[in-house]
């Protein structure tokens, strides 16, 4: 907890000084003022309780239902409000989609931030990858952007996803958190090193959500007016600067204060110190993608600036709280299979796994009508005439309109400009091909060597060294060859700080 007060811990007495909502009367749900509220009906003082006391079971009943079903991943999160402003011309001749076509054009933007392995009640400052996930509202239907704080992932094929997520999370018998799964999965998947590399790197444990980059991690296509198509990276540049925790540091925060980051975010926009990003974007043609030496669709891999260099495209603010955390920020659902005109799914595996995902867990977790939730629903009008009921149905569920297509009544029209590209690139046979062997080091080599000084390789080495002691040895002995191939330094090092921790232990 903090130990100060601050705009976070006078919530209440803000809302005294202000309130947004206050009624006479106190009421059911359905309206019928309320006549005792701390009393249950009883006959005589000392009970029984009757059941026709309809305000306590109503109370209780809805006390009973007031969980959801958590998110199976990034459970733990803080969510914002803001807008976009597009600041630079240059993404138009790449990209037809509205939310870009004016500088100085805004539009309404959600993110939720988040951690990744840990429950909803877990520590803020885990050594984790932070979920970046943002909601842009265009007139031209909802664009979710829903990347990490790391330009890149673990693996590169959808179908082990769920079986990575089992390592980092608990283990079926005891419930613990086992460091055996989590190193065997990670030796045993050598494309891991890379998203490994930067996540017990000073970066893996960043200083609240204000002070790190996001990036939408998979490549996209953007296509503009000509229908001419590229590829893209998206990249959300910090303003704030990056700040990491120290693993101390992190580790203290972990008991005195685990919602820190939530606190830390939720506190700078209630003093007016709004944080804000620069949306920009890498560019590689169809032709580039073609000979560029790695593929240009995995995940494990960078688009190095270099040789893609950022353009900048616009600014995100952020700038509102959510009045409700459950409503604004728990029942906020991304997907990203949101896209809008001009902007489309490349090839990527991962990409190409996730569209699915989303929708499917939404309607388990949410309901099939997650849609019509105020936060999820798009801010342009809405025409779906076939898509109908189903539970929870809070809108007008498309009035009168008739619900087959196509249909003789409707003036209404499907115009082919919103078509996706036509990609005449994708061919191929069809087989299950196996991905694990291709270039796991070479950019990870590129990042011991050139990125990091000397002192960020050892604190590295010794994170990685200090969370691999606890596994077993052959598991030990296959995760350091598999940094001994990025660099043999890399492996000797992380020897050395296993070594280490063991004879302090002793
Ligand atoms: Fe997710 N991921 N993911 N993910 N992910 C979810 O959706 C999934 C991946 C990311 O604040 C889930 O609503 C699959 C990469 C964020 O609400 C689920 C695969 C990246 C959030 C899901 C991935 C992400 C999620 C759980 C591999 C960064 C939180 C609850 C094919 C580029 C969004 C939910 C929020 C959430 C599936 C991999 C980012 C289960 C199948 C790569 C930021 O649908």
């Amino acid at each position: 907890m903090a130990s100060n007060r601050d705009k976070a811990t006078d919530q209440l007495k803000d809302f005294k000084d202000n309130p947004t909502k206050v009624l006479d009367n106190v009421t059911t749900k359905f309206g019928c003022p309320i006549g005792d509220k701390t009393n249950t009906l009883t006959i005589g003082p000392r009970g029984p309780v009757l059941l026709q006391d309809v305000q306590y079971i109503e109370e209780l009943a809805s006390f009973d239902r007031e969980r959801i079903p958590e998110r199976v991943v990034h459970a733990k999160g803080a969510g914002a409000f803001g807008y976009f402003e597009v600041t630079k011309p240059d993404i138009t001749k790449y990209c037809k989609a509205k939310v870009f076509d004016t500088v100085g054009k805004k539009t309404p933007l959600a993110i939720r931030f988040s951690t990744v392995g840990g429950e909803s009640g877990s520590a803020d400052t885990a050594r984790d990858p932070r979920g970046f996930a943002v909601k842009i509202y265009t007139e031209e239907g909802n664009w979710d952007l829903v990347g990490n704080n790391t330009p890149i992932f673990f693996i590169r094929d959808p179908i082990l996803f769920p079986s990575f997520i089992h390592t980092q999370k608990r283990n079926p018998q005891t419930h613990l958190k086992d460091p055996d799964m989590f190193w065997d999965f990670i030796s045993l998947r050598p494309e891991t090193t890379h998203q490994v590399s930067f996540l017990f790197s000073d970066r893996g444990i960043p200083d609240g959500y204000r002070h790190m980059n996001g990036y939408g991690s998979h490549t996209f296509k953007l296509v503009n007016n000509k229908e001419e198509a590229v590829y893209t990276k998206f990249h959300w540049r910090v303003d704030q600067g990056i700040k990491n925790l120290d693993t101390t540091k992190a580790a203290q925060l972990s008991g005195d204060d685990p919602d820190y980051s939530i606190r830390d975010l939720y506190n700078a926009i209630e003093n007016k110190n709004y944080p804000t990003w620069t949306l920009k974007i890498q560019v590689m043609t169809y032709e580039q993608a073609k000979t560029w030496r790695f593929n240009p669709f995995d995940l494990t891999k960078v688009w190095p600036h270099k040789d893609f260099p950022l353009i900048e495209v616009g600014k995100m603010v952020l700038n509102r709280n959510p009045s409700n955390y459950f409503a604004e920020v728990e029942q906020m659902a991304f997907e990203p299979s949101n896209l809008i005109p001009g902007i489309e799914a490349s090839p990527d595996k991962m990409l190409q796994g996730r569209l699915f995902s989303y929708a499917d867990t939404h309607r388990h977790r949410l309901g099939a009508n997650y849609n019509q939730m105020p936060v999820n629903r798009p801010k342009c009008p809405v025409m779906h005439p076939t898509e109908r009921d189903g539970p929870y149905c809070y809108d007008d569920n498309q009035g009168n309109l008739p619900n087959y297509w196509p249909n003789s009544f409707m003036t209404s029209k499907c115009n082919p400009k919103y078509k996706e590209s036509r990609d005449t690139n994708v061919t191929g046979d069809i087989d299950r091909f196996d991905s694990s062997n291709d270039d796991n080091f070479e950019q990870v080599t590129d990042f011991w060597t050139k990125v990091l000084t000397a002192d960020e390789r050892e604190r590295l080495a010794n994170n990685i060294g200090g969370h691999l002691v606890s596994a077993q040895p052959f598991i030990q002995e296959r995760t350091i060859s598999n940094f001994e191939k990025v660099h043999p330094e890399f492996g000797e090092k992380i020897r050395l700080a296993i070594k280490k921790v063991k004879s302090a232990n002793l």
